[in-house]
């Protein structure tokens, strides 16, 4: 009971984990400090044309210089975890070459802080920023990209992993290669058929080496973060089937099947013909580096997708990319939905975790590493952002949540999408996904309503289990 209504409040078990996440490019601004390097993101940035608003990350929320007040809010939520990503651009600017210590020093800072105030850290390696250099040699289209990915994670795990347990090799590797390199809407910007299904064998190639390097320097726990989809037929029909089975290839099955259960995609022939007549990317042995133990799943729900069948967009088999596959994303109207367009829908989410448990024997315990909401967030004349329908879709996810978890699924923490309002890639600042309102203007840094609610369901689930939080255990 009590005044705050905490009977409606999700219930989840003793040693639950709440967090919340952000992402380096997205946040930190700073682009030039410290011997920074551009990325692939600078560069698409500033390609008229590819984001809303011609808006770079070059400033985002400041967070370099405002990590102490960020921590303090954090601090005030009574979060166990922080998931952030390293810039790959700080630390080794080039991509190979020499290593840049006042890079690691901010990382450095982060870190201790965190520690300081009782927060966890839970280190994303790879949240889409590539070194530029890179790219210009060929990205994650070729293979020593995935190799100088894990010369890095080496390098990140000798200089914090003394104080950092917790480590994400990439953040959905699907974005990184088919946003990238086939549909041009993430950095680099490609276009392309091949290319793009190299860069996802690439960046599963980087995954395997990367937890090899960070076992070889300690690290306890290693993961990596997927967007699998929820995918829902338009219709009953065979054609519809057909095209889910060939957006759940694209989406899901190659990354899971590799990763935890030793195969390459049943379907991927149907779902891209000639594309993937000829792999010279794969090599023997690459099945058994990609797939090795993991310590968790972590994935990132939003939305489910409903798909239909659609005749290729490109009549030409050489001309197609590789999210030519026959099967479109439908637009929902029978649900509300969000500012991203993204229909509203809570028990999709059990759904999906219930269905990756049962098709995958091998999947580790999983975390919700990202959900939440981008809202119209209007101000009130004192300041205040009472948002809503983000608490009712943070409310009606985290009952979801607590469900799935008391019907046995394995699932060990939620990470809230964003603790601030920040760069929404291609959306420029145009979507606010945060639980603290960010002025551009002004870098003021104001709780909405939603930051409220979630710290008093931290803080109940805290009283429930006895548990005085992080600083007391
Ligand atoms: C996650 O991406 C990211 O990890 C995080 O950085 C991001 O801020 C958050 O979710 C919210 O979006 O229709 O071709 O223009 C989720 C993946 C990537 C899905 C961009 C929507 C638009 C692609 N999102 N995408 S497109």
């Amino acid at each position: 009971g009590g005044a705050s209504g905490s009977e409606d409040l999700p219930r989840f078990p003793r040693g639950f984990r709440f967090g919340a996440a952000t992402a380096a490019y997205q946040v930190e601004g700073a682009h030039d400090a410290d011997g920074r390097a551009p990325s692939i993101w600078d560069t698409y940035c500033r390609t008229p044309g590819k984001v809303a608003g011609g808006a770079t990350g070059d400033t985002a929320c400041d967070h370099y210089h405002r990590y102490r007040e960020d921590i303090a809010l954090l601090s005030g939520l009574g979060v166990d975890d922080y998931r952030f990503s390293l810039a790959w651009p700080r630390i080794r600017p080039a991509g190979d070459g020499p290593v840049n210590e006042a890079g690691l020093d901010f990382y450095d800072r982060l870190v201790d802080t965190l520690l300081d105030a009782g927060i966890t850290p839970c280190v994303t390696l790879y949240h889409w920023d590539l070194p530029q250099a890179l790219e210009d040699r060929g990205g994650w289209r070729v293979r020593e990209t995935a190799e100088l990915l894990a010369e890095y994670a080496a390098v990140a795990a000798k200089r914090l992993g003394d104080r950092v347990g917790r480590w994400i090799t990439l953040n959905e590797p699907f974005c990184s290669s088919f946003l990238g390199y086939a549909r041009g809407r993430h950095a680099p910007g490609a276009r392309e058929g091949q290319g793009a299904l190299a860069a996802a064998h690439h960046l599963l190639v980087g995954h395997g080496l990367t937890v090899q390097a960070l076992r070889a320097g300690g690290a306890r726990e290693v993961g990596i973060t997927l967007n699998p989809d929820l995918l829902l037929p338009e219709s009953d029909t065979e054609a519809d089937h057909a095209a889910v089975r060939r957006a759940r290839t694209l989406h899901n099955d190659l990354w899971l099947d590799p990763l935890f259960a030793g195969r390459y995609p049943e379907h991927e022939r149907e779902t891209w013909g000639e594309l993937i007549e000829e792999t010279p990317y794969r090599r023997d042995g690459d099945l058994a580096l990609i797939g090795q133990p993991l310590d968790f799943l972590g994935v990132n729900y939003y939305r489910p997708v409903t798909v239909r069948a659609v005749p290729h967009a490109e009549p030409d088999p050489a001309a197609r990319t590789a999210v030519d596959i026959r099967a479109a994303e439908l637009w929902r109207e029978d649900v509300r939905r969000t500012t991203m367009g993204w229909p509203v829908v809570p028990e999709a989410l059990a759904e999906l975790l219930t269905g990756l448990n049962r098709a995958y024997p091998a999947l580790p315990p999983l975390y919700l590493t990202e959900n939440g909401s981008a809202e119209d967030d209007a101000v009130a004349p004192d300041g205040a952002v009472h948002d809503t329908d983000r608490v009712a879709y943070l409310r009606d996810h985290l009952r979801v949540l607590a469900a799935t978890v008391a019907a046995g699924v394995d699932v060990r923490g939620y990470f809230l999408w964003s603790l601030l309002d920040n760069f929404e890639w291609a959306f420029g600042y145009d979507r606010r996904f945060g639980i603290v309102r960010v002025d551009y203007d002004t870098l003021e840094r104001t709780p909405k309503d939603s930051y409220h609610w979630y710290r008093s369901l931290i803080a109940d689930h805290r009283a429930r289990h006895g548990d005085g939080g992080p600083a007391a255990g």
